[in-house]
């Protein structure tokens, strides 16, 4: 018989940390707000969420690993949005927060939910924090309870 395991997206009763890139505030923001609203709406208590503030999106694996570190956090958020410009920067920038994030999750052991934005301008970015793409702060809210659900399951 074929075994189908999956996360279902119950509230979590443990913690939850966002960590924040300010860089592209207004952005940043919005992702900030549909992260938050989304897991109010599933169920989490205030109590049960931390938010950590960086100055940018390469400064994020280092707080996330700090945060997934503790022994009361399930799983870390990171939101942040790194837009394209006319320089190679971009590509450090967001190579290292997704190569960075994806290596805390596996180091630790705990989602850690990649919720920055990629993109080559700000329309795209806006489009993806609360307008016509949704809102991808939201999307890494439901992705974070999920995988702390499925963990639940197959530890
Ligand atoms: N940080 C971002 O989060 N988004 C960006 O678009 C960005 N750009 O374009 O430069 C950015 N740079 C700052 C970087 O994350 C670090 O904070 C900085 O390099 C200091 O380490």
């Amino acid at each position: 018989m074929t075994r189908l395991i999956e996360g279902d997206l119950v509230a979590s009763t443990a913690g939850i940390t966002i960590v924040v890139a300010r860089f592209n505030e207004l952005i940043v923001d919005s992702l900030l707000n549909g992260a938050l609203t989304t897991l109010k709406r599933q169920g989490v208590q205030d109590k049960n969420i931390t938010i950590v503030k960086v100055p940018g999106a390469f400064e994020i694996p280092l707080a996330a690993q700090l945060a997934a570190e503790q022994s009361d956090c399930a799983a870390v958020i990171t939101l942040g949005a790194v837009i394209r410009g006319g320089t190679p920067h971009f590509d450090y920038v967001a190579g290292q927060a997704a190569s960075g994030v994806t290596a805390v999750a596996l180091k630790t052991g705990k989602p850690v939910v990649f919720g920055v934005l990629t993109t080559d301008s700000i329309e795209q970015a806006i489009e993806r924090a609360g307008t016509k793409a949704g809102n991808k702060g939201a999307d890494a809210a439901m992705t974070a309870l999920e995988m702390i659900n499925l963990i639940r399951k197959m530890a």
